[in-house]
């Protein structure tokens, strides 16, 4: 059942107000990842309204309120502006859907924004990752960029933004490792990333997404907080909200650290990634419609 489905029955059960369905409201948004004090503290709105206004209309009201809550983060930058070169970079933990978010986002940017992907083979380390997005690239029938296992990731970026500016494509993805020996290690290698994008395509829009498992619940907002803080994030892409995925970590994503959701993913295959719609993301959550 989607989280949005037990916010709708528990407010379809209800027919008066009283502070025990609050208490119990509070207790099934940090169910759905809301994070207590972003729990306790939209609960507390919203008892605020439904003291004001017409109690009938609470559910409505709290669609509302995880809407503002959304609208709080930054804007999402543009993603393609028209006759520039696109550098992205994929960051995350392991597992989160990187190296597939990478084919998903190059058939995107072919699709939707008419740009030409070239794929970084930024991930090194393991074994495994490199053979990965080259089986992509075949099937999409784009490049990709990849150097030995154990190189330097940064070179790898660098051949990519070089082949791009050669006139090879519009976009370089860039997929980077999850794992390192050590965390000061991976935090390292990306700042080495980013400086060299900063340095070889200092005119072009650079965004670095860093990509969640929303069945992580509680721990993608962890996670943000640890990769913000080395190296600023611009935007979250929200993976794997296509199973028992409850969501709720986006509004603490966006109220704590001001972090925004461009696309979601819902599913393995290329077409299976969206461009974020705060709106509708609130009301589904909130199990309005
Ligand atoms: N259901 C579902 N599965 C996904 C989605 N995105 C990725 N996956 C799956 O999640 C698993 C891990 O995906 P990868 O793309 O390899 O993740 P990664 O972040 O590159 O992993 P590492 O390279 O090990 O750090 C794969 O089995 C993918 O098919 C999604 O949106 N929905
Ligand atoms: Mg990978």
């Amino acid at each position: 059942m989607k989280f949005g489905e037990r916010l709708k029955n528990f407010f379809s059960g209800k027919s008066a107000f009283s502070q025990e369905l609050f208490d119990d409201l509070c207790d099934l948004l940090i169910e759905g990842d809301f994070g207590a004090s972003q729990a306790y503290k939209t609960t507390e709105l919203l008892m605020e309204r439904c003291k004001k206004e017409s109690a009938s209309e609470a559910p409505q009201k709290l669609a509302q309120l995880l809407e503002e809550e959304l609208l709080k983060a930054r804007p999402v930058p543009n993603p393609a502006p028209p006759g520039k070169l696109c550098a992205i970079l994929l960051l995350g933990v392991n597992g989160t859907g990187k190296t597939t978010t990478a084919a998903k986002l190059g058939s995107f940017y072919n699709s939707q924004y008419n740009k030409k992907a070239i794929l970084a083979a930024a991930d090194t380390f393991r074994a495994a990752a490199i053979d990965q997005l080259k089986i992509h690239g075949e099937k999409l029938n784009t490049r990709v960029i990849a150097h030995k296992q154990g190189g330097d990731p940064a070179a790898v970026v660098y051949d990519a933004l070089e082949a791009a500016l050669s006139g090879g494509g519009d976009v370089v993805i860039a997929d980077t490792a999850g794992r390192m020996h050590t965390k000061s290690a991976l935090v390292e290698e990306l700042r080495k990333i980013d400086r060299v994008v900063e340095a070889k395509a200092a005119e072009a829009c650079y965004l670095k997404y860093l990509v969640l498992d929303a069945t992580t619940g509680r721990n993608a907002f962890a996670q943000a907080e640890i990769f913000h803080g080395a190296v600023n994030i611009d935007a979250v892409i929200l993976t794997k909200y296509d199973s028992t995925a409850k969501g709720g970590v986006v509004f603490s994503l966006a109220s704590e650290l001001g972090l925004p959701v461009a696309y979601v993913c819902t599913g393995e295959k290329y077409g299976d990634i969206e461009i974020f719609d705060p709106n509708k993301f609130a009301r589904e959550f909130a199990g309005i419609d």
